[in-house]
């Protein structure tokens, strides 16, 4: 097969190859019986162990290190980590939006050589849960919210490597009517309150696709790990965590509005004061945390350096400003390493002789769009969107 395909030839070059792209109903080999929900060591120092989450605790991260080790990066698994084969592994694509409308059990199918052959790009972004920061509803604002208790950890930043899905639709043929494409993971079906909800799944639009989503085979120069979507998952760069669908394994394309449990029953803000018929959650908002521990303890000097980083899910991070007497006065942090468009920002500020005793450190960002952090986020059922000022006690001895 030749390495240079052109525009719509991928499906024509791998059928006349008699390769795996073509109409298959087989589902990819499988296998979880008896595993753990995540699979990579989660020693204590660098994580909070919540079952099948697993949070990144703030003061196990290096300064000196811009980007997340998968191996420290959080982990959030509806079910378990699935384990899949590479080699047998398809991506299988299907319905009405495609040029040549395809049902479900006649969909494209493409494998990970496949992918391989079209053009790579490398994009450092912020990745994020929607739910990061949610125990502070109640440590914080008195308000608990169900779910995972995130303190600020369930973030990571890292550069996604893979192919552009704009490129992947342009050679599969896309009609010009598409408007929503859902993608599905290969994960065991989610079940709660005793209904099974069947695939994580969630619809986005043809927009976000063709702007800067990635069909990501790689994190950081290494291939995913299992955890993190091996072989392939989707990445919505900027957006919620649940759009970016690990262990991929179809891609629905409609000219029809698609429709999950995870756009209209989670992943949007229901209770509190929010109208009803509130829309499924984008785009992240924008966060702040201290490379410090929950109530740390820090020695006294003249100066104490403290470092942070701070992100957003729409644009680069413009300013830091940081309390460290619990939000009466506020001065700027310095900025010392960001660049990357969708990516965090650090910073570091001198604390100059702090007084003895517990006190409380803030940080609050604003991005390039004048997007800031609020002092207190509005309820919202399942505790999504925490992006006021986070409270962080410390101890100087
Ligand atoms: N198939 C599948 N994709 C998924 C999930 C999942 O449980 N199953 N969890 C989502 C959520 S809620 C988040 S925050 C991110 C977490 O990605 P990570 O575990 O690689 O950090 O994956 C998303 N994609
Ligand atoms: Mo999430």
């Amino acid at each position: 097969m030749t390495t240079s395909l052109s525009r719509r030839s991928l499906l024509k070059a791998g059928a006349a190859a008699g390769t795996a792209i073509g109409a298959v109903t087989a589902p990819p080999a499988l296998s979880y019986a008896g595993a753990p929900a995540i699979l990579k060591p989660l020693p204590p120092d660098w994580f909070t162990d919540f079952g099948t989450n697993a949070e990144t605790r703030w003061e196990s991260v290096d300064p000196k290190r811009f980007l997340t080790d998968q191996a420290r990066l959080f982990v959030r698994n509806h079910t378990v980590t699935p384990t899949i084969d590479r080699d047998t592994w398809r991506l299988r694509v299907f319905g009405t939006g495609l040029s040549e409308p395809r049902a479900e059990g006649d969909a494209l199918s493409l494998s990970y050589a496949d992918l391989r052959r079209l053009p790579v790009t490398r994009l450092t972004a912020s990745h994020e849960c929607t739910g990061n920061g949610r125990s502070f509803f109640a440590s914080q604002q008195g308000t608990p919210a169900s779910g995972t208790a995130w303190k600020l950890g369930a973030v990571g930043g890292v550069t996604w490597e893979g192919v552009r899905l704009a490129e992947v639709l342009d050679r599969l043929g896309l009609s010009a009517d598409a408007v929503s494409i859902q993608a599905a993971g290969l994960d065991p079906e989610y079940s709660t309150g005793g209904v099974n909800y069947g695939r994580v799944r969630r619809p986005f639009p043809v927009g976000k696709a063709l702007d800067d989503a990635l069909l990501a085979w790689g994190m950081n120069g290494e291939p995913l790990l299992p955890d993190h979507g091996f072989p392939v998952r989707l990445v919505l760069p900027g957006w919620v965590g649940i759009a970016s669908i690990k262990w991929l394994g179809s891609l629905e394309v409609a000219t029809t509005e698609l429709t999950s449990p995870w756009n209209t029953k989670w992943y949007r803000m229901t209770g509190g004061s929010y109208p009803t018929d509130s829309p499924a959650l984008t785009v992240n908002p924008v966060r702040s945390a201290w490379e410090l521990g929950w109530g740390e303890t820090i020695a006294r000097r003249d100066e104490v350096e403290l470092t942070g980083r701070s992100w957003s899910g729409a644009a680069a991070v413009d300013r830091v400003d940081v309390s460290v007497d619990g939000g009466s006065t506020w001065a700027p942090a310095r900025p010392y390493r960001s660049g990357h468009r969708q990516a965090w920002t650090q910073w570091r500020y001198v604390w100059k002789r702090p007084a003895l005793g517990q006190q409380v450190l803030m940080a609050r960002a604003t991005d390039a769009t004048g997007r800031t952090q609020p002092l207190v986020t509005p309820f919202n059922d399942n505790g999504y969107f925490f992006d006021a000022v986070v409270r962080h006690p410390v101890t100087v001895v």
